[in-house]
């Protein structure tokens, strides 16, 4: 670390939901290196490779530096002043011909709470319309709708301080050791400071993360709903379960339909081990071994999942069933007992689960569907209840789909590349040409961008000031370290400006973001979603809400005295009006495409250590670009084997939606399953963009789209 810096500002890493904090030193107006902070107790003063070269996505040659328009198909430079009053002419013209439900905003957890709030009041609140979506819905949804699900409340009960009480940890679904590196060194330094730490690695590939694993769980893709009931069958038949704990803190139930345990142990028995082994593809004595060590008495279990469980058709269903195990064996809501989701980006929670930036919601966990959630929020705002719409928006895959269909005329993306990473891409970057499609970034050309009709330059991360809210419920606040290169500007100064320019100036006259915080602070009051103040955010390392009084402590852990402000005594589950959660039947069912004779390999994909997403930082960093130029397939040795498939040959990927070509990856840092393909999302070039392949089927409850799993053929090219 460079040690020239004149100044420290403080900050926060701008890529995974992890939140480490970071000094940014600054010299000459430039930020010239950065350090992890040590007083934050998310990192502890460590970075991973990504957050410690992040000073180089800054200056680059691609940076937007002016605002441009498409025109006769090429972009021109044009002033601020043109390119805003173009796109609130569009927006105008379109809600009045077509009404409010003709346009809509894409955003991303990646945007500063300010960011979000301002666009859910400009949408929701003034324009109309609840067609606010942004790429959580691809990443985290099926979490939010497992937690609200079974305890009426989201986001997580516990903190990362767990980590360091926790005897046995159930990673499943999550390549932390690559995707989450920092929280997974707190894990490796568990594990070495106490040699009686179990770790079990449940995942269909096996990944850098199983390195530290005591037990590994290649199952079959998709089968691990089967694979979670039948833990859960170990735990009751072996009597391992707390029967105390269930009986004042839990009910069961199978859809809307209340169920006695009697009746609950009936419908798990078809999950007995030996029953479902085949179908999981392990043996029965692993499964009932993994459910012992889960369920040890005396010791503290954390279970810890992302992608692998959310991005999938039975996503809500999946977050259910580890929701189970802890309320079966009454692992939760003590020091280290805890289900725990990890959050995909920095500000997911902060900024678009809490914010209510999505399609149903309103901010500080409302829906649009309540009266008086909307009734509060009109109050808030200033506006007419009857504005804000009870109908819930498009959500992300409808958004595209009525763009494609031409139902959705206007679109501002900001924050986000959906041009690359939303699934089965040629449907859906066809509907973005069509419409009237504004993208506020950082860079240009990205895959969004160069679809686009008119293009802002967007200030980044600490060239402004905001909020980020990381997947332990901690607000954490971003100084303004530098200013913005060209005429690039905040996100939340674009959305004001078409605001005013739209009519709406009286509502949005804020001097400053602390004002914006403070109106935003105001929703959450009351909700045991009570946010920190801006002066504190300023000062501390963050703060893990709820905070009902403005010098009140952070909350560690939710629902259980002493921790919550909000419980008295024992265990509340305060979300549901009964207090207790919910244990749920939840069958087994197949993805959605599952491997057949034109199709036979499963696909999976996901991300590398070194890159973000789509690569418009991270390829922009000599060093990363060094470490990993190209995506790949990845595939199991045997399979390589067969097909006479080498290191480094080209493999053809094939699906019902479209083709890609890759280097094929044999013995690399992964083994996949045999029969099955792991393919990085990270790609910019065509040929390789994996998501000309993935599948757009999601969720029926959380509408997640299932990018983990479709069938493909796997050919040498
Ligand atoms: P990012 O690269 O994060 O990808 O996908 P995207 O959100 O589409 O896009 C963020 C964009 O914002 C970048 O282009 C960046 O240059 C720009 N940017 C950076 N800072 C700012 C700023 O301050 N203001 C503005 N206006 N722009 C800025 C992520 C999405 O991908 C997610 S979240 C998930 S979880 C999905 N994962 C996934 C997968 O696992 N597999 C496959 N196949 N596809 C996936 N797609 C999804
Ligand atoms: Fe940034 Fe995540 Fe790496 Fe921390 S672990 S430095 S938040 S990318």
């Amino acid at each position: 670390v460079s040690e020239d810096a004149q100044r420290w500002v403080k900050g926060v890493c701008r890529y995974c939901g992890t939140g480490c904090g970071v000094l940014a030193g600054v010299s000459r107006g430039k930020i010239i290196t950065v350090k992890g902070d040590p007083e934050n107790p998310v990192n502890k003063g460590r970075l991973c490779v990504k957050g410690i070269l992040l000073p180089k996505i800054m200056d680059t040659k691609d940076r937007l530096l002016y605002p441009m328009v498409k025109k006769n198909g090429q972009f021109v430079r044009v002033s601020w002043d043109e390119a805003l009053e173009l796109v609130s002419e569009k927006f105008r013209e379109i809600i009045e011909q077509y009404g409010p439900d003709a346009v809509g905003y894409y955003g991303s957890g990646q945007n500063v709470a300010e960011e979000a709030y301002i666009a859910n009041k400009l949408f929701k609140g003034c324009i109309g319309t609840n067609n606010i979506d942004g790429n959580p819905r691809t990443c985290m949804a099926s979490a939010v709708a497992g937690y609200v699900s079974t305890f009426g409340k989201d986001e997580p009960m516990g903190s990362y301080a767990d980590i360091e009480q926790a005897d046995v940890f159930f990673i499943i679904g999550s390549n932390m050791a690559e995707a989450h590196p920092v929280l997974y060194s707190r894990i490796i330094d568990r594990k070495n400071t106490n040699k009686a730490v179990k770790i079990i690695v449940a995942d269909p590939r096996r990944t850098r993360t199983a390195d530290i694993a005591d037990v590994l769980l290649q199952f079959v893709p998709g089968t691990d709903l089967a694979l979670l009931n039948s833990m859960a069958y170990v735990i009751i038949e072996e009597d391992l379960a707390d029967k105390d704990f269930i009986g004042k803190h839990t009910n069961f139930m199978h859809g809307e339909k209340k169920l006695t345990f009697d009746e609950f142990k009936t419908f798990i028995v078809d999950f007995e081990p030996e029953k479902v082994a085949g179908l999981v593809g392990l043996p029965a004595e692993q499964i009932r071994e993994v459910a012992r060590m889960f369920a040890a008495k005396g010791l503290n279990t954390m279970s810890l999942w992302t992608m692998g469980l959310n991005q999938r058709i039975r996503g809500t269903w999946a977050n259910n069933l580890v929701h189970n195990l802890h309320l079966l064996t009454g692992k939760i809501c003590r020091p280290g007992n805890t289900p725990f989701s990890l959050t995909g980006q920095p500000s997911a929670c902060g900024s678009i689960r809490e914010v209510g930036a999505l399609s149903h919601l309103l901010p500080a966990h409302r829906v649009v569907g309540n009266t008086k959630h909307r009734e509060e929020m009109a109050a808030i705002w200033g506006v007419d209840p009857a504005k804000i719409s009870a109908k819930p928006g498009y959500h992300t895959i409808e958004m595209f789909r009525a763009a494609a269909s031409g139902a959705l005329k206007a679109l501002w993306v900001i924050c986000t590349n959906p041009g690359q990473s939303i699934p089965n891409l040629a449907l859906y970057r066809e509907g973005m040409e069509k419409t009237f499609l504004v993208v506020s970034e950082t860079y240009h050309p990205t895959r969004t961008t160069e679809l686009a009709d008119v293009i802002l330059p967007a200030a980044l991360w600490m060239e402004k000031e905001g909020v980020y809210g990381n997947g332990e419920r901690r607000t954490q606040h971003i100084a303004k370290a530098v200013e913005a290169p060209g005429e690039a500007k905040p996100d939340v100064w674009a959305l004001i400006e078409v605001a005013k320019r739209l009519g709406h100036g009286a509502l949005f006259p804020y001097k400053s973001n602390d004002e914006i915080w403070e109106e935003y602070r105001r929703c959450t009051i009351g909700t045991k979603m009570d946010l920190a103040t801006y002066d504190r955010l300023k000062k501390e390392r963050g703060v893990t809400w709820p905070v009902p009084m403005p010098d009140s402590a952070e909350t560690g852990i939710r629902y259980a005295a002493p921790y919550d402000p909000f419980v008295q005594e024992g265990i509340n589950f305060y979300g549901k009006p009964d207090g207790r959660a919910v244990i749920f039947a939840r069958p087994h069912a197949d993805p959605q495409e599952m491997p057949d004779e034109d199709y036979p390999f499963y696909l999976s994909t996901g991300r590398v250590l070194e890159h973000w997403h789509t690569t418009t930082m991270t390829m922009n960093v000599p060093e990363l670009k060094r470490a990993m130029p190209e995506m790949y397939a990845e595939l199991n040795s045997d399979d390589a084997e067969h097909m006479n498939v080498k290191d480094g040959d080209m493999v053809k990927i094939t699906s019902r939606r479209g083709e890609c070509r890759l280097k094929a990856k044999v013995n690399g840092r992964g083994q996949p399953r045999p029969g099955m393909v792991y393919v990085p999302f990270h790609d910019t070039e065509l040929s390789r963009m994996i998501n000309f392949v993935t599948i757009d089927a999601f969720d029926d409850t959380s509408k997640q789209p299932e990018y983990k799993i479709c069938a493909v053929n796997v050919t040498k090219a």
